[in-house]
């Protein structure tokens, strides 16, 4: 399967999965699982389920998932759809998350914290490369230190998706080291 046909179908199942399922009038669940027959038989982008499969397991970024039978797919985070309840657990973080972001939302996190913007979550990683390639797609990116643990012991919940990003409602400002 070539590279641009394999991005192409990775963009659109995050547009079904997480943004738009009407794009192909398709039905997710209440916590975000979609037949694989449903997908594979639309008609805006022709793609087999060898491909299917191909493309989440080989995803840069984890970013679907089978169910055990291979029967539905979901992703595993990222959503901006208010509907779907991915059902994660609340876990203790680690001391120190990142967040990347760029220089031009900075006065406004200065004032208001992070904010989950159009997603159900703030989205924070465990390592700072991470951090730095999802600032880096906006433009030169700008590493917050969230002090996570200290935030959980306060009383805010955070998850951990299954593909290792963390997550959290919002990051007060009082929680975040700006350097
Ligand atoms: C910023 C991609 C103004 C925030 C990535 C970010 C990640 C504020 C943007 C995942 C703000 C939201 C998530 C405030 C936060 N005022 N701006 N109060 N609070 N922001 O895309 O974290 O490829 O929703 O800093 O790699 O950039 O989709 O979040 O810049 O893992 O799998 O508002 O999306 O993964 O942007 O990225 P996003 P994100 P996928």
């Amino acid at each position: 399967m070539d590279k641009n046909h394999k991005k192409q179908v990775s963009k659109f199942l995050s547009l079904i999965l997480r943004h738009k399922p009407e794009t192909i009038n398709l039905n997710l669940d209440k916590n975000g699982w979609a037949f694989v027959s449903d997908i594979l038989s639309n008609t805006k982008l022709k793609f087999s389920r060898e491909e299917l499969e191909e493309v989440v397991a080989t995803n840069d970024k984890r970013r679907f998932v089978f169910d055990e039978f291979k029967t539905k797919i979901r992703a595993n985070q990222g959503h901006s759809l208010k509907t779907v309840d991915l059902k994660l657990e609340s876990i203790s973080p680690p001391p120190l998350l990142y967040h990347g972001t760029v220089e031009k939302f900075i006065p406004k996190i200065k004032i208001h914290g992070l904010k989950k913007m159009s997603r159900q979550h703030v989205h924070l990683s465990n390592d700072k490369g991470t951090a730095t390639k999802v600032g880096s797609r906006r433009g030169k990116p700008i590493i917050l230190i969230i002090r996570a643990l200290e935030m959980c012991n306060s009383g805010y919940a955070f998850f951990k998706s299954e593909n290792g990003v963390w997550l959290t409602d919002n990051v007060p400002v009082k929680f975040i080291d700006f350097k």
